[in-house]
């Protein structure tokens, strides 16, 4: 090859080698302004993964909500501020046919959260689920729900005159509780529990104008109903009195009228149809756990 062909096919190559550079830093850029998205907090719930105990005895400690015990309260966060401008506004001052644009723009105003929106799917059959509105709303504020197939249409506020905020804060507070067939369904036995889940879909921030606020996840959050294990007696704590309800049917097997599944625990997976040493074994082994620090642990 001659020299100017090798300086030509080296000219070549070095052009290519830019443009490859500056397509790569172009294409960095243009992920981080993606990924930081101003304007676009999020919306989660927290927590998105947690256990709600049952409890059933009227015990003081079924009061014990904070702790999960017979409710457990879902937050539905947002997790930044709105930034954004109000959409109906230009900074940029516009000519007219008489005068100049003026040498100062005016900054537009940030839109003000007036109202959140979304859908709840969830299953009935495991859970009840009572929205209400959270502190970005104030303490006055109600809100609007529609049940549907399987789902609740949710709007916080509803209506009103309505005191406004820009996050980041608590939008809807999701009271979860069980319902009456979990306590029939579940046995108190080894990794007992039925595990549900909270899709929000169509989650819509409103601003005080009506107008979309856009926001960028809807939150999704997955809820453990269950026992405390060995707690037969459901006040969130094992003690004497479950372990008497086991003892006391010492020796009874399936065909007996004592005998009762739910204080069958041992084989955890396929009961063998009578309470003996084992399943005593099992409530003794769990003398003085609680909801608050099951022994062993059982996390959600
Ligand atoms: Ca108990
Ligand atoms: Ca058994």
């Amino acid at each position: 090859m001659s020299r100017a062909g090798l300086f030509a096919l080296t000219l070549v190559a070095a052009s290519v080698a830019v443009a490859l550079v500056v397509l790569i830093a172009y294409g960095g850029r243009a992920r981080q302004a993606t990924a930081t998205g101003a304007g676009s907090p999020a919306v989660i719930i927290n927590p998105s993964l947690a256990s709600l105990w049952l409890c059933n005895t009227g015990a003081a400690a079924c009061t014990n909500k904070a702790g999960g015990v017979e409710e457990r309260n879902l937050d539905v966060d947002l997790m930044s501020a709105v930034t954004s401008p109000n959409p109906n506004c230009s900074a940029t001052p516009t000519a007219t046919p008489t005068a100049a644009p003026t040498a100062t723009p005016t900054p537009c105003a940030t839109q003000e959260i007036g109202a959140f929106e979304f859908d709840l799917l969830y299953n009935s059959k495991v859970v009840s689920v009572t929205p209400e509105p959270g502190d970005v709303f104030g303490p006055t504020a109600i809100c609007g729900v529609t049940p549907g197939e399987g789902t609740l249409h949710v709007r916080c506020p509803a209506s009103g005159t309505l005191p406004s905020g820009f996050g980041p804060g608590t939008l809807t507070v999701l009271h979860t509780r069980p319902t009456a067939d979990d306590y029939t369904i579940i046995i108190a036995g080894q990794q007992n529990g039925i595990s549900t889940n909270l899709v929000l879909q169509s989650c819509q921030l409103i601003d005080t104008r009506n107008k979309p606020i856009k926001s960028d996840v809807c939150g999704n959050a997955s809820v453990i109903v269950r026992y405390l294990e060995g707690d037969v007696e459901a006040d969130c704590t094992v003690d004497v009195v479950d372990q008497q309800q086991v003892a006391f049917r010492w020796g009874v097997r399936l065909g007996h009228l004592l005998y009762q599944p739910r204080f069958d625990f041992d084989p955890s997976v396929f009961p063998d149809g009578d309470i003996d040493a084992k399943d005593l074994q099992f409530v003794f082994g769990r003398h003085g756990s609680r909801c608050t620090a099951p022994l062993p642990s059982q996390p959600p």
